[in-house]
């Protein structure tokens, strides 16, 4: 017999279902990641992360761009956004001043974001930009064969790169920090109740907040440097994963097989784009100055 109790955000949660169950799209189930890839462990944790919070859900929306951590957004019971490769911040982005009493979170992959995304990435970032963006670094192109990102690290196999990879990586925390993310963390799909602490951290403050997750492509990363499973990866992460909050970011590239630092690293507060922007046109128009976009967004009833 099911039982049917509230869960903090009021949504029903029958007693023999997943307590998270509520926040993902179960109809569309089974999702298509792989056996032991790492992308549904960080769903797992910003699920938890949003049921623990109690965010409203009604003001909440997911924007993803395309990959394996790009299909975040549709199995999300939210309103959530699957948008063209590279696009997903400019996209949170025009959603967020729109309609600027929503909570906006980016979930999307290390390519989609920092590859193909990679300007939108920085100059959002310099903005101050109201958003939390999520990105799963597996250190490749999954979705499409395994192809060397900006991500991949010196000497590992790729699809494009058989014989290691030859250019240097983008240290993500760093990028994200001297473009002028207010809060950059860094965990890998190990570290759930951490990684869910720190969801839940980021989805309280404002301006541009970025958590990069550390997880297993097991089917083309994993197999084409012969790392075994996901699971071979994860016992990696304990291994070798170092908690160091308040590291100097410059100082925590990630080399192949080797340590990962972990923890939060930058946490500050400056004001948002919006802010800025609304206090400047208020001290030149003065009286002329309306406001954009209305209280509650353009499109609020
Ligand atoms: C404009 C454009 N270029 C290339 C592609 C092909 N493409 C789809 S997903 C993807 C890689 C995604 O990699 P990442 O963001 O790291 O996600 P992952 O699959 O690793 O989670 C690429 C290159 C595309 N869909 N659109
Ligand atoms: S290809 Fe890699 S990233 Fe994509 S679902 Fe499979 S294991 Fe995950
Ligand atoms: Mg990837």
């Amino acid at each position: 017999m099911s039982r049917v109790t509230e869960s903090a955000a009021g949504r029903e949660v029958a007693s023999q279902e997943h307590p998270v169950a509520p926040y993902l799209r179960m109809d569309r189930m089974p999702h298509i990641w792989c056996p032991t890839c790492g992308i549904g462990t960080v769903v797992k944790c910003f699920a938890t992360a949003l049921e623990e919070a109690k965010i409203d859900l009604d003001k909440m929306a997911i924007v993803s761009g395309i990959g394996c951590t790009g299909r975040v957004a549709g199995y999300m019971n939210l309103d959530a956004f699957h948008t063209t490769h590279g696009r997903a911040i400019p996209f949170a982005t025009g959603l967020k001043l729109g309609r600027p009493e929503l909570k906006v979170t980016v979930f999307s992959g290390d390519g989609d974001l920092v590859g193909i995304g990679g300007n939108h990435f920085i100059h959002t970032a310099r903005r101050n930009m109201d958003l939390l963006v999520i990105l799963v670094n597996n250190f490749i192109y999954g979705m499409t064969g395994g192809q060397n990102a900006p991500t991949t690290p010196l000497g590992a196999k790729t699809s494009t790169m058989p014989y290691g990879n030859f250019e240097r990586p983008f240290n993500l925390p760093h990028l994200a920090a001297s473009c002028g993310a207010v809060y950059v963390a860094r965990w890998t799909s190990l570290h759930t109740r951490r990684l869910t602490r720190s969801f839940k951290e980021a989805l309280g403050r404002k301006g541009f907040r970025f958590i990069e997750v550390i997880a297993p492509c097991s089917t083309l990363y994993a197999r084409l440097n012969r790392l075994g499973t996901g699971f071979d990866l994860m016992r990696f992460y304990h291994d070798n994963a170092e908690i160091r909050h308040g590291a100097d970011p410059r100082e925590v590239d990630i080399g192949f097989q080797e340590k990962i630092v972990c923890g939060k690293f930058i946490d500050e507060e400056r004001p948002t784009f919006s802010e800025l922007m609304h206090a400047h046109y208020e001290k030149t128009l003065g009286d002329k100055y309306v406001p954009m976009p209305p209280e509650g967004g353009w499109t609020h009833e």
